[in-house]
This record gives structure tokens, C-alpha cells and sequence, in this order.
């Protein structure tokens, strides 16, 4: 039972487009992760968990601000060269964490911008995750298909030679004179790009914009799972006699695609599968070191994603052809950018070794719960602008009670929001593409008012918005008043002192 004084370590494990068919313990039969599969038996797995988008900035600004991302109509699809969204006066999960004495840290994806724009990569970086709330920081900017194809720790570009200094553009028509692109030299290329992809050439790959120069910085793919795990669990061993938050944020299974040489091939279903399987061996080195460290009892561990999953994402890496069987979505429609489900419910649990019981909870919690969750288990206060969306649902997230959200908002790309209720998702009509010709994922765009009884329905097979007029009439007239500025927290919550989870 959490007390007054609960202080327990926080480690958040976040994949990269990880859909909610893609582990074992979902469902999944042709991609070993035996140790997801373990912390999903040893805590709560989560039928009804969600990220707020079904693309990586917004779903990510929701877990770090507890605002719903359409809110910022920044928190779009960054490029590598973006400026922080994250005003550095907002009140975040790191932040309240810190003010609860935690140390607090982040490896991996972030995403979310840096500096103020205009940015030098070879000075010290402005604005960074150190300034919304983290102690550390090791992250690359973006994706791993976007440049700069570098890491950055704290402030600084990490292993920077000043006598190679590094460019970055996102200009279209700036391509960097004389150096080779994935469009014009596809003979140079290790994997092939499906679309988009075809600019500055990294590692053999072509990415999404240009850079030239800070050779020394340059990642390798395939030893990124590595270096991000060797950070994250060096954190953890550093901070183990106080309590600790680490968001690690992996880059599998986004593209491209390049697991280590260990699970290079281990799959069958091609590089997807197998930086999957590199993913898993991850989380199981990271809950070894926890064990290793006497810390295990005391750590809260959560793992999800920051949205569905994808094949084609861009490069031909034979996901969609290797595929077989396997349903990435699980029984869900759609995936990653969608409106429908597969673009936002995702895999999500959470074990607390000793106080939490193992177990299935379908109650509805989203990542946007986060910050008010933990900010009323280690008793700090929201500021009152903070956090507009975010409900403590902490009970639910601990395995103590079904009763979770009653209402989500979640959004598709383009921050097309859809309004669940209960068993109830309504999407508004949409102009654009029904399937994405790109990826070929359901995008949830109809003409026509779509509404779903997820309890009968989980595939959102069966549009019953003709029989069922009224309950459109109301999910439409909330959506709009939501959309017009109603903050979803109610003012006051998760602004007491702890204890009510027990
Ligand atoms: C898209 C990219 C896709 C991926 C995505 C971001 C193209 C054609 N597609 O624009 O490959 O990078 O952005 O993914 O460029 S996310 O998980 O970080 O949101
Ligand atoms: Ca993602």
C-alpha cells in the first residue's frame, strides 16, 4: 500500500509504434518477448490503455504535460530542427517529480524539440529535456530517420569534433552541394526507402532532411539499442539509494529498422520483428539490473507505446511481405496515424513488485493520466493551469479498481480528434483519403458520421451512428465544447495529499 511517504522509483518504458497485437502477452505468437511478457504477468496489463495520439510529439507531450495535444498546435510531427513545444515554465511529470525530490532522467527518443529555433548543433543547446524537468538527459532530437543522426547529452551534441562541425536544413531546396542523396544515389543505400526517405544518406540509409559534417557524432543504428540501454540502466545504478524517475524512450520498432547483430534475423518477420525481440531483451536487461540492484520492490515500472503500429513506414524493410500471420493492431481497426483504435490503444502495464497484485484491468487510463496520477501518489500539487487533462486515475493504474475514464479524447495525424464514452467512439466526419496510400492504414476519413459500440464491436466494424441519433447528437455536442476549451480535469483534483489508493 502506498503511505504518505511513498517514494517509489518511477520507470517509464515507452516504445516507438508498438501496436497492441505486437507482444505475446497481447496476443501475439510469432515475436518472442518473454520478458515484456513477464512484467505484464508479475503487474496489471491493461485491455483499455491509450495514448492520446496515433503519432510520436502529441502522444508524448500528453504523457510529459497531461494536456491533451491538440491543444498545442505545435505538437505535430517534428522535424530534427524544431524548437521545444514544452514551455519551460509548464508544470510536467519530471518536474513535479523533482519537486518531490526525485532524480529524474531521460534516455532515448525525444522528440519534442530543442532550443528556440535557428539552432547551431555544435554550441550548447538552449532549450532541452534539462529544462521541463529533467536531471539528465541522452537523447537523439527526433526519430531515428530524421537528422541530426546524433545523440545529445544535456546540452551537447555527444563526441562532437569542433573541427567537423554539423549542418542541419529541413529546406527542401537546400540540399548540401556534393553530398550524396538517397533520391539521386540509391546505389549507395543499404535499405531502400518506399517514400519519403530519399534525402541526406547516414549509415547507408537515407533519411527525412539534410546534414553534413560531425562525423565522429554519427549514430550506428544497430548499436543504438545499446547505448540507449548502457545510459539508462548506468541511471538507475547511480541513483539507486534515492528515489529515481527514468522516462527511457526506445527507438524499436520505428524505422529504419536495424536491429543488433545479436537478433538480426532471429524473427522471421524481418527487421520489424526482430528490433521487437531486440526491444524485449532490452526491457529484460533493465528489470536484471533492477533485481541486480535490490531496487525491484521499490520501483513502479510502466511499459507502453506512444502509438500503433505501422509496416511500410517508409523503407522496404519486408514488413509488410514478412508479415504472415502476425496482426500487428491485434483485433483492432487501423494503426499508427489512424482515428480508429490500432492508432491508439497500445500495449500498457505496469508492475509494482509487493504492492501491486498481478492481474487484467479493463478499466479506460490514458498516458495523459500520468502527471495526475503521480503527482498524487508523491503528494505534490498541480498548479492549476497544469495539466488541463489529466485525471487521477491512480487507483485504476495500481490494479485497485475498474473504474478508470469515463471519457478520452484521442486523435488521429492531422490532430483529427475522436470522442470515447464509455463503450461509445465517435468520429466525425473527414474529408481525405479513407486508407492512407503510403502506408495503407485505415485513416478513419469518411464523409459520414461514424459511431462504434466498442463492447459488442472492438473492430469498429459496424458504423451504428444511424441507429443511435441521439447519443451522436451528444457525443457531437461535447466533442465541440471540449474542442472549444473545456479542460477535462476537473479544477482541484490530484491536488490533495495521497493515501486514497489504499
Ligand atoms: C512521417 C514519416 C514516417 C515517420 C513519421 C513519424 C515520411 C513519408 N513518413 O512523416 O516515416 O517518421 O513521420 O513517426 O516521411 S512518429 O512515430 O515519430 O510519429
Ligand atoms: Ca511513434
Amino acid at each position: 500500500m502506498p503511505d504518505t511517504t511513498a517514494q517509489p522509483n518511477i520507470i517509464i518504458m515507452y516504445a516507438d509504434d508498438l501496436g497492441f497485437g505486437d507482444i505475446g502477452c497481447y496476443g501475439a505468437t510469432t515475436i518472442p518477448t518473454p520478458n515484456v511478457d513477464r512484467l505484464a504477468a508479475e503487474g496489471v496489463k491493461f485491455q483499455q490503455g491509450y495514448a492520446t495520439a496515433a503519432t510520436c510529439t502529441p502522444s508524448r507531450y500528453s504523457l510529459l504535460t497531461g494536456s491533451y495535444p491538440w491543444r498545442n498546435e505545435k505538437a505535430r510531427i517534428l522535424t530534427g530542427d524544431a524548437p521545444l513545444i514544452i514551455p519551460p515554465t509548464a508544470q510536467t511529470l519530471p518536474s513535479l517529480l523533482k519537486q518531490a525530490g526525485y532524480k529524474t532522467a531521460i534516455v532515448g527518443k525525444w522528440h519534442l524539440g530543442l532550443g528556440e529555433g535557428g539552432l547551431d548543433w555544435n554550441e550548447r543547446i538552449p532549450l532541452t529535456p534539462l529544462d521541463v524537468g529533467f536531471d539528465r538527459s541522452f537523447i537523439m532530437a527526433a526519430t531515428n530517420d530524421r537528422v541530426p543522426c546524433v545523440y545529445i547529452h544535456g546540452r551537447r551534441v555527444d563526441g562532437l569534433d569542433p573541427t567537423d562541425p554539423i549542418e542541419v536544413t529541413y529546406d527542401r531546396n537546400k540540399p548540401f552541394p556534393g553530398l550524396p542523396t538517397g533520391r539521386e544515389h540509391p546505389e549507395l543505400l543499404t535499405m531502400k526507402y518506399s517514400h519519403g526517405h530519399d534525402m541526406s544518406i547516414v549509415n547507408g540509409v537515407s533519411r527525412i532532411g539534410y546534414m553534413r559534417g560531425g562525423t565522429a557524432a554519427l549514430w550506428k543504428d544497430e548499436e543504438m539499442a545499446e547505448v540507449f540501454l548502457d545510459k539508462a540502466i548506468s541511471f538507475v545504478s547511480e541513483h539507486r539509494d534515492e528515489p529515481f524517475f527514468l522516462y527511457y524512450a526506445f527507438h524499436q520498432p520505428h524505422v529504419p529498422r536495424i536491429p543488433g547483430k545479436r537478433f538480426a534475423g532471429t524473427t522471421g518477420l524481418g527487421p520489424r520483428g526482430d528490433v521487437i525481440a531486440e526491444m524485449d531483451w532490452c526491457v529484460g536487461e533493465m528489470m536484471g539490473a533492477l533485481d541486480r540492484l535490490g531496487v525491484s520492490e521499490n520501483t513502479i515500472v510502466l511499459f507502453s507505446s506512444d502509438n500503433g503500429p505501422v509496416l511500410d513506414d517508409g523503407y522496404e524493410d519486408g514488413a509488410v511481405e514478412l508479415c504472415g500471420d502476425h496482426r500487428p493492431a491485434g483485433p483492432l481497426r487501423g494503426g499508427k496515424y489512424s482515428m480508429f483504435d490500432g492508432g491508439t490503444r497500445v500495449p500498457f502495464m505496469l508492475r509494482w513488485t509487493g504492492t501491486v497484485d498481478p492481474g487484467e484491468s479493463s478499466a479506460i487510463v490514458s498516458h495523459v493520466d500520468f502527471v495526475a496520477a503521480f503527482a498524487s501518489l508523491v503528494g505534490v500539487p498541480l498548479d492549476p493551469d497544469a495539466a488541463p487533462d489529466s485525471l487521477d486515475v491512480l487507483s485504476a493504474l495500481l490494479g485497485r479498481t475498474e473504474n478508470g475514464r469515463h471519457e478520452l479524447v484521442t486523435e488521429g495525424t492531422q490532430a483529427r480528434i475522436v470522442l470515447r464514452q464509455g463503450n461509445w467512439v465517435f468520429i466525425p466526419p473527414h474529408d481525405g483519403p479513407p486508407i492512407s496510400n503510403t502506408t495503407g492504414i485505415e485513416t478513419g476519413n469518411l464523409p459520414e458520421t461514424q459511431l462504434y459500440d466498442l463492447s459488442l464491436d472492438i473492430g469498429q466494424i459496424r458504423n451504428v451512428a444511424a441507429e443511435h441519433g441521439e447519443m451522436v447528437h451528444k457525443m457531437s455536442v461535447r466533442l465541440r465544447a471540449i474542442r472549444a476549451g473545456d479542460r477535462t480535469r476537473p479544477a482541484g483534483v490530484a491536488t490533495q495529499k495521497p493515501n486514497k489508493a489504499s
